[in-house]
């Protein structure tokens, strides 16, 4: 179902479903913009750096977005790609996309208060890898080879899975048993081409069993969704995101997939290039999970410049889900309060 709100900024703008329309527009898609999972780790680093102090440091970017690490770092964050660039003794955070156990061990050895800021829907990945793995299974791993998440997923039980990454990756997959395989999948894919990729591993193993829930998350789906609902309405799609952040250069395919003439990624409303809007009647806008929304309110202004003042909010679904802040911070602001009790 396909929930219109009123036209953010202007009374006369519709969404007419496929009906032509002149009049220079902007399709808004919601969700759009931060999951439960990145407020939580940008929310962490922030309550960190208030209860320790600066600096604190945090192992590879908390979450994939330009914007958000830059603005950390200039609170006191420090981003490092690896544990041994941590003094001993400090404080480090892990970033929502997930660690391999042998991180939490680096950490441990050189004696590093560990916060982890995995999302929890990442941590739930990594149970179900090891639980197959436990059961013996061979389990692959859909995903993008070199993401940090898929890193980490795969080095909870690296002798039992192998990684899957698309459709062109399924004619290499070899399997010990092929009664005994299930697959798993990074969150933040394509959920087009991961069923795509899962009905040619089907054709090569008949008996491949699938997650017991989703692994491509709730956030991922609906971000994706919507765009596909829009796409179809618009000549150029904008998604605020950044190179690096796999979900939100998934939204740029499914707007070109769903038909939309141009699709671009960018960070900031300063990117934006005159061409790609000649000729342009409506324009869709979305951003990806990591993106705060004020830029997204900055490509709304640079779009409103420019005559595409009427923005209409297109919804397909409402998020309502929040995830508690990890418990060792927990404990220590829990910890702080009390001890400035009169
Ligand atoms: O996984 P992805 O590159 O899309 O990461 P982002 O952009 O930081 O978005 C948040 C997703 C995440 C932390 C893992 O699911
Ligand atoms: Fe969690 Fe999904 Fe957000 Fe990733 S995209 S951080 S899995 S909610």
């Amino acid at each position: 179902m396909v929930l219109v709100a009123a036209p953010a900024r202007s009374r006369c703008a519709t969404y007419d479903g496929g009906v032509t329309e002149t009049r220079k527009r902007v399709l808004l898609a919601k969700p759009r913009g931060y999951c439960a999972g990145v407020d939580r780790a940008v929310q962490t680093v922030e309550e960190a750096l208030k209860l320790y102090g600066a600096p604190i440091y945090v192992r590879k970017q908390i979450v994939h977005n330009k914007h958000v690490v830059s603005t950390l770092e200039a609170r006191g964050a420090i981003f490092v790609e690896e544990n041994e660039e941590v003094p001993e003794g400090s404080t480090v955070i892990f970033s929502a996309h997930g660690v391999a156990p042998e991180v939490y061990e680096q950490a441990k050895q050189r004696s590093l208060k560990a916060i982890d800021a995995t999302c929890p829907l990442v941590t739930k990945v990594h149970h179900e890898a090891r639980r197959f793995a436990a059961e013996d299974y061979d389990i692959l791993l859909i995903g993008h080879e070199g993401h940090e998440e898929v890193i980490g997923t795969a080095g909870e039980a690296p002798a039992h899975i192998q990684l899957v990454d698309g459709p062109d990756g399924v004619d290499k997959v070899t399997v010990r048993d092929p009664n005994k395989v299930v697959w798993l999948s990074q969150t933040t894919l394509s959920v087009d081409e991961t069923m795509e990729t899962v009905a040619r591993l089907k054709t090569r193993l008949p008996l491949l069993q699938s997650p017991p829930s989703d692994d491509i998350c709730y956030a991922t789906q609906n971000r994706q969704h919507v765009v596909k609902e829009i796409a179809p309405e618009c000549d150029v799609v904008l998604v605020v995101g950044s190179r690096n952040s796999s979900n939100s250069v998934r939204l740029v395919e499914v707007a070109l997939d769903g038909g939309a003439r141009g699709g671009y990624l960018i960070d900031y409303a300063s990117e934006i290039q005159e061409e790609w809007l000649e000729g342009a009647t409506t324009v869709g806008v979305t951003s990806g999970a990591s993106v705060p929304d004020d830029l997204v309110t900055e490509v709304l202004d640079h779009l409103a410049e420019r005559g595409f003042a009427d923005v209409t909010e297109v919804t397909t679904a409402e998020e309502r889900l929040t995830f508690s802040l990890p418990q060792e911070l927990k404990r220590d602001m829990k910890a702080a309060a009390a001890r400035t009790l009169p």
